[in-house]
């Protein structure tokens, strides 16, 4: 596929922007900053940038509890994401989400829910409601390997067949749930596409080291979903960089292993594509690191100076 270079760029500087958020929520986890707790993306940021890439503006988004800062690539500042994940009233969600539960509904963010799958359903239901309306607006919806497995994501995933509603289901295949190895407790090699066939959708596997790879597959399928031919099923091969959540010590895993994968960067490779094409030199990537530094030390700021939510509030935006 031919590239603009500013579609490169801007996939290059919101990777770089992703991965140095979930950098910075580690750091400020491990100071005691953050209530709850994390589990950092590190390592599979293009999974969910790269297809972001082609979203439209009015397109919906429904994400996972990883890469929670990629929430960021659907216009939502850093601000607001990390005054979310500090639970402050000038969150997304005013704290009431915190760092897994991160939406924003006018930006077409319809959240993550506690209870793994279950927001599959909520995913096709946004998918529905755009068909209905003839908006064309599509679904962008992430889940991880394990959760792929979900009774519930199948029968949306049947649902969503059946009606030819426009989602893009996209797996982070990260090889694990938890402690557990997908090549243990998952019957085929690729949990979201090898089973797409059973609902007669098309679907592409690419590796997750490589974001023009996932940029392409996305473009294809979403060209597809756009086209009204009904769901697609996009499988992103990553690993975990780091534990399940912070505090993890992975003894359940060969640190060699985790040691190799360390070297399958997306953003060391899109880096060295970006200079190697003349697209941005080494002062641009120079400044553009020390910019994204700046907002993510600015946004922490203004999330730890912001007021808590007033408690005469609690009930806010409680439908029942
Ligand atoms: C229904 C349900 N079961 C179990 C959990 C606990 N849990 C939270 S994350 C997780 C692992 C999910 O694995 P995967 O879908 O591969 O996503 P990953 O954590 O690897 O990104 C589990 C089991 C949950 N939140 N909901
Ligand atoms: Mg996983």
């Amino acid at each position: 596929m031919k590239y603009s270079e500013k579609m490169v760029a801007d996939l290059y500087k919101e990777l770089l922007s992703v991965r140095m958020a979930e950098e910075k929520l580690v750091e400020i986890y491990a100071l005691g900053k953050v209530p709850g707790h994390i589990h950092s993306g590190v390592g599979e940021e293009a999974a969910y940038i790269a297809p972001l890439m082609t979203r439209n503006e009015n397109d919906y988004y429904k994400g996972t509890h990883r890469v929670v800062s990629a929430v960021h690539a659907t216009g939502v500042t850093f601000n607001e994401i990390f005054a979310e994940i500090l639970a402050k009233e000038t969150g997304t969600s005013h704290g009431r989400g915190g760092v897994n539960h991160i939406a924003r509904m006018d930006k077409g963010v319809i959240g993550t829910a506690g209870s793994l799958g279950v927001d599959t359903e909520v995913a096709i239901g946004a998918a529905l409601s755009a068909k209905y309306l003839e908006n064309g607006r599509i679904v962008y919806c992430y889940n991880g390997d394990g959760t792929h497995s979900r009774g519930n994501v199948h029968e949306a995933m049947n649902m969503a067949a059946i009606w030819k509603l426009p989602v893009l289901f996209i797996c982070d295949d990260n090889q694990f749930a938890i402690s557990a190895n997908h090549a243990n407790t998952i019957s085929v090699p690729n949990p979201g596409a090898d089973r797409a066939a059973g609902y007669g959708m098309p679907a592409r596997v690419v590796h997750g080291d490589d974001a023009l790879a996932v940029y392409d597959a996305a473009k294809e399928l979403t060209d597809y979903i756009r086209a009204g031919n009904g769901p697609a099923v996009l499988e992103v091969k990553c690993y975990r960089w780091r534990g399940h959540f912070e505090g993890d010590q992975c003894a359940y895993r060969d640190k060699e292993i985790t040691e190799e994968e360390h070297k399958k960067d997306c953003v060391a490779n899109l880096e060295k594509y970006v200079l190697d094409n003349g697209i941005l030199n080494a002062e641009d990537i120079e400044l553009m690191r020390r910019e994204i530094a700046l907002e993510l030390d600015q946004a922490v700021e203004f999330a730890e100076t912001s007021p808590e939510p007033d408690p005469d509030s609690i009930f806010d935006g409680l439908y029942a």
